[in-house]
């Protein structure tokens, strides 16, 4: 059954960021609503929604628009609360390690499995896409590739050690954030061909081969799929929720703002700022075929400068 509240995961299939997504809805066992983006620019229907965020995924609840797995997870728990994704004892703990592991053991995890790709394995217009707007040059990638690899396998001994006492996850019996995040690295590295001896070696850790299994049986939730244009739909007959937070100072509410994601060259998201603390970043605005929306935030990693 979906509703118009249904989240909606603009995505695409072999994107990482998109696959913790898919599992958390697994561990939440909810429905859900896939739009297919493109991987690389220009993405229309996306920026329509975010006013400039284009990284992948994003997820809407109506006319609430969520960047950013930090986010996403944090909207996914408040929509549906059981079970949760920051379960006792690590609770926001979850989220640390979720940083770490979506941070510097990402760009390792990229390295691992993207830089043993033999040259014109990618299509040119990907390659060109990563470098103009992240920096990314293959050449340096595949040199780093076998340093990235000893980055992400370190990795995969420390969480095999955790797992070695004989917990199910790397916060207990139950399954949370951490989990989803260090699981989407490895699955990217598993689903690459080229890194298949890299893959071999990591999945030979027992704990962690266990623990692997464990998390992809969550599986994906219930999917269907709709359009772009649907989505569209959805927001433009849709209400922002009421927000909930506080602007922090400098800020003031109401205030024209630029939220920009640190270390991407990808356009600032300009909007009337709603909400700036701790706990995240909102601000309304109004889009041409989607209406007055509210694009969501985490604080982490987002720079606000007034526009
Ligand atoms: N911090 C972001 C990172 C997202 C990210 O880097 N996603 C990759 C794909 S998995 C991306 O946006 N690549 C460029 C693109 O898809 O256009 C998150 O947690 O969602």
């Amino acid at each position: 059954m979906t509703s118009s509240l249904t989240p909606i995961l603009h995505e695409y299939q072999a994107s990482p960021f998109s696959e913790l997504v898919r599992a958390a809805f697994g561990l939440k066992g909810m429905a859900w609503q896939s739009v297919t983006i493109p991987n690389i620019m220009p993405k229309p229907d996306l920026v329509e929604l975010t006013g400039g965020y284009a990284r992948t995924p994003v997820v809407q609840i109506g006319a609430d628009i969520y960047c950013d797995t930090a986010a996403i997870l944090s909207a996914l728990d408040h929509h549906q609360p059981e079970p949760s994704l920051y379960p006792p004892p690590l609770g926001a703990l979850h989220k640390v390690m979720a940083s770490w592991a979506g941070g510097p053991q990402f760009m390792a995890h990229v390295g691992a499995a993207l830089g043993a790709m033999p040259a014109g394995a990618l299509p040119e217009a990907f390659i060109a896409d990563r470098k103009g707007r992240f920096g990314l040059d293959m050449a340096a990638l595949a040199r780093a590739t076998p340093h990235l690899t000893t980055q992400a396998l370190t990795a995969a001994h420390w969480l095999d050690a955790s797992l070695a006492d004989g917990r199910a996850f790397v916060g207990g019996e139950a399954p949370g954030h951490a989990d989803l995040a260090f699981y989407s690295n490895i699955w990217f590295v598993r689903g690459n061909p080229f890194a298949a001896e890299t893959t071999a070696t990591i999945l030979a850790l027992p704990h962690l081969a266990a623990w692997y299994d464990r998390v992809a049986a969550l599986g994906h939730g219930t999917r269907s799929v709709i359009t772009a244009a649907d989505a569209i739909a959805i927001a433009a007959a849709a209400t922002p929720a009421p927000v909930t937070g506080r602007i922090d100072a400098p800020f003031t509410a109401g205030q024209p703002v630029a939220v920009r994601t640190d270390g991407s060259g990808d356009a600032p998201s300009l909007g009337r700022l709603a909400q700036c603390d701790a706990t995240g970043i909102i601000i309304h605005r109004d889009g041409a075929r989607c209406g007055t929306v509210a694009v969501h935030f985490p604080r982490l990693g987002q720079i606000v400068s007034p526009a």
